[in-house]
């Protein structure tokens, strides 16, 4: 597949200032050359690299002008795709760059598949497997915090965290190989103990790395976020509060929210994905009780739960079945109605394990969103928010969780067989196991279909 010149819309196709139509391959240059006459003359073979020159797109067979555009050339290696690179800049049309794109293919470079520039940077060595899935993640990136992991992914954090990890490993099995080749001389004790410390290093770290995989999914994704409680307490009214729009219905009547409904907010760079959820109570009506069960569902896979309880009303069986069913997941516990006159007292409650807030929906909605914010904060603790301002390391992804988790075990293995007096081929087999896992992070030993996989979620012309 490389070698050939690929070309596609690097822009969204709508109406905008300026579109560009992206070629990369040893054919660019010559392509563009053809369907770009310069103001000044000349070719764009002679134009230098890192160079922007203006002219007209016009169609060689035909001398149709498409377009006034500027002429961007970044050569090989250094491109983004570590190929020969032309960028034409035309107006932003839809029509007009789809005619610039089709003239590209008819003069014989390929339409470009989803995340192909990307997957040559990658195949060229510009990007590791790490830093091309953080290209996706810093387009799709929702938020200010997600934006600055994936940046500083893209730069390379974690890949060099993985490298380092991988060196120490390796450093192990170059010693181990060494004593394996000269199996008279038996393996002194002082270096047993060193391979064992080396091994017990190696877990600790992976260790450390895997618990930034938590906070790091949710920088990432946003933290799934399920209001929960009876009906009528106010769940609709804190999805439209903290949404800032009417988006659900509130009314009076218990049971007014039957299906779920699930919108994004962001809270100081962080988001939460917020699903409210019918009322949770007893029902003999089929549709509610439907509704019932998905919310039971949701709170089990949610990564904070807001629990809604009513000041107003008597405490009943419902609420403290929910206390009991959010119990151990992180959750809030929110009082609302403070504005009407209290029917019960917060002993009532008794102890529970999470942050407590008095609000009003209904009197100071702004409050509200100000101390939920605070206290979700306070909740992923001091980590997950602050974690990317040192370009500290993070999991982020679900596939390099999964190599990191392999890793582990075969590390575990080894140190297990080294322990257990077993011949040290056998801890060298783990150790290249682990070894192997870590290089799926960064793609050294990753395999095609697994890319075709990452690619894929990337769109055209990137
Ligand atoms: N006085 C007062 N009323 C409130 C407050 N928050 C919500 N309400 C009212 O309580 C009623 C129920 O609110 P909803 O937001 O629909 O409650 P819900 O929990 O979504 O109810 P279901 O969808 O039926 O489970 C509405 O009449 C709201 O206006 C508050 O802080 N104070
Ligand atoms: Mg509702």
């Amino acid at each position: 597949m490389a070698g050939d010149t690929i070309a596609a819309v690097a822009t969204p196709l709508g109406e905008g200032g300026i579109g560009i139509v992206r070629l990369s391959g040893s054919e660019a240059v010559a392509i563009a050359d053809q369907m770009f006459r310069r103001k000044d003359g000349k070719s764009l073979a002679q134009q230098p690299t890192y160079t922007l020159r203006y002219g007209k797109v016009v169609d060689p067979e035909t001398g149709r002008k498409l377009d006034e555009a500027i002429a961007a050339i970044m050569r090989a290696p250094h491109s983004y795709t570590a190929e020969d690179v032309v960028e034409i800049q035309c107006h932003g049309g839809v029509v007009v760059v789809r005619e610039i794109l089709g003239l590209a293919l008819k003069l014989g470079a390929r339409l470009a598949e989803p995340g192909e520039f990307t997957k040559r940077a990658f195949l060229n060595g510009r990007l590791d497997l790490a830093q091309a899935e953080a290209v996706i993640d810093l387009i799709q990136s929702q938020t200010r915090v997600g934006l600055e992991v994936a940046v500083d992914q893209l730069e390379g954090s974690l890949s060099r965290r993985i490298k380092e990890i991988r060196e120490g490993l390796y450093d192990l099995a170059v010693r181990i190989e060494a004593s394996i080749d000269f199996p008279e001389d038996d393996l002194p004790e002082v270096e047993l103990a060193q391979l064992e410390r080396g091994l017990q290093a190696g877990i600790k770290q992976l260790e450390v790395l895997l618990a930034t995989a938590d906070d790091g999914k949710i920088l990432r994704e946003g933290l799934k976020t399920v209001i929960t409680g009876k009906p009528n307490v106010g769940k609709s009214s804190l999805l439209n509060t903290l949404l800032d729009e009417n988006r659900a219905l509130v009314t009076d009547i218990p049971g007014t929210t039957r299906d779920t409904i699930e919108e994004v907010v962001n809270l100081q760079g962080l988001a939460l994905r917020l699903v409210d959820t019918a009322g949770i109570r007893e029902s003999s009506d089929l549709v509610e009780r439907l509704g019932v069960e998905r919310s039971l569902r949701l709170i089990q896979e949610a990564d904070l739960v807001l629990h809604v309880l009513d000041r107003s009303e008597e405490l009943t069986a419902e609420d403290f079945q929910i206390l009991e069913m959010t119990k151990g997941r992180r959750r809030l516990v929110l009082i609302n109605k403070t504005d009407l006159p209290p029917a019960w007292e917060l002993e009532a409650l008794g102890e529970i394990e999470a942050p407590i807030l008095e609000i009003s929906l209904r009197k100071e909605p702004e409050q509200v969103v100000a101390s939920l914010t605070q206290a979700a904060l306070g909740l992923l603790g001091t980590g997950a928010i602050n974690s990317s301002a040192g370009s500290r390391a993070l999991i982020t992804r679900s596939r390099h969780k999964q190599a990191l988790q392999q890793a582990l075990k075969y590390l575990r293995e080894s140190l297990g067989t080294l322990q257990a007096g077993l011949p040290l081929d056998l801890i060298a087999v783990d150790l290249y196991h682990a070894l192997e896992a870590l290089g799926e992070i960064t793609g050294e030993t990753v395999r095609e279909n697994v890319l075709d996989r990452i690619f894929a979620e990337f769109c055209i012309g990137k």
